[in-house]
């Protein structure tokens, strides 16, 4: 060992006995003074400022897009929708109320909840769950402003069983679009071209076992991955499961090792997700939410972000909540 190494090793070796922080890989770790074992990992900073949940991940042109819930009440009470842009990942910025629901909508005021956007026809198709319905809204531009073309909810509370929210657009590589939502059962319609219509007596529902809500769906490979939250959001299990398709519509196999993300260490409830993939590369990044650290819950939340990876057969592999990510270039 040359003398800088030897020095290197002994500052570690300090740091190791002293109980202070080693970093490993991009992992934070915590060692015990006493004993040498690890007892506690650092997980990394939160994406977004503050207390946001049900972050919608997006890629348009060369930005990034977060569309969250704001967090923050219990009860989850809150009336607006703010969006959050990056160049890469790491570094976001707050573009503001882009849909305030006392201002733009005349038929519901609050439970501002979990939105999602789609690109089609040129325009912006953003939807969202208001008092427990879900609209729709529409712009020239990712960061609006958003306007409400129905004045009254595309899909109604009632509509069918379970909560009409976490609405999830997908649009195929032929054009077509479908809508996923969900509280206690999915269901999935093909929305009309014009996107903010859609025929409900063809809404498929079903339920993939431990599914509870926050459907979203990716095509990889001509493979379909629906994937949703299980437990409740308030629940410290709260976690990201998996299935399969070859078509949108279903049906849905439930994957053999589906659970892909859940709490681990400081990092709980963490669940409510979306995907992005990096535009002509196969990698991926999964946004989600945990309870905030420290002193979060279910209506503390605060907006992570991890890379997520596929095995060689297609598999889903286990996200690693507790390493950070690092900056992405936009070609
Ligand atoms: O943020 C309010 C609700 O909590 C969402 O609609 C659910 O998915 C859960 O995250």
């Amino acid at each position: 060992m040359n003398r800088s190494r030897t020095i290197t090793a002994a500052i570690l070796l300090i740091l190791i006995s002293s109980g202070a922080i080693a970093q490993v890989h991009d992992t934070v770790r915590k060692i015990s003074s006493a004993t040498g074992v690890i007892i506690d990992t650092v997980p990394p900073p939160p994406a977004l400022p503050g207390l946001f949940a049900d972050p919608n991940i997006a890629v348009f042109g060369k930005r990034f897009y977060i569309y969250p819930t704001t967090d923050g009440t219990e009860g989850w009470l809150s009336t607006n929708f703010t969006c959050w842009s990056s160049s890469n990942l790491v570094d976001w910025k707050n573009e503001g109320v882009i849909l305030d629901l006392p201002r733009d909508l005349v038929w519901a005021k609050q439970r501002a909840w979990a939105p999602t956007i789609a690109f089609k026809n040129n325009k912006y198709y953003y939807y969202y769950s208001a008092n427990v319905n879900i609209g729709v809204a529409v712009a020239d531009k990712p960061t609006g402003p958003f306007t409400d073309p129905i004045s009254k909810p595309l899909i109604a509370k009632g509509t069918k069983r379970g909560q009409m929210i976490d609405p999830m657009a997908f649009v195929d590589d032929d054009g077509a679009a479908y809508l996923y939502w969900g509280q206690g059962q999915c269901n999935v319609v093909k929305l009309n071209n014009d996107m903010v219509s859609c025929d409900t007596s063809k809404i498929l529902s079903f339920k993939p076992p431990g599914y509870n809500e926050g459907p979203f769906v990716i095509k990889r490979k001509g493979i379909y991955y629906l994937m949703w939250s299980e437990y409740d959001t308030r629940d410290p299990r709260y976690s990201i499961a998996y299935a399969t398709a070859t078509s949108p519509m279903g049906p849905f196999k439930k994957a053999e090792n589906a659970v892909v993300l859940k709490g681990r260490g400081a990092v709980k409830g963490a669940g409510h997700h979306s995907v992005v993939q990096v535009p002509g590369k196969d990698e991926w990044y999964i946004a989600y939410h945990r309870f905030k650290i420290p002193g979060g819950d279910g209506y503390n939340r605060e907006t992570c972000i991890s890379a997520m990876h596929f095995d060689k057969d297609g598999n889903i592999l286990p996200v690693n909540v507790l390493l950070k990510i690092h900056p992405v270039k936009l070609k």
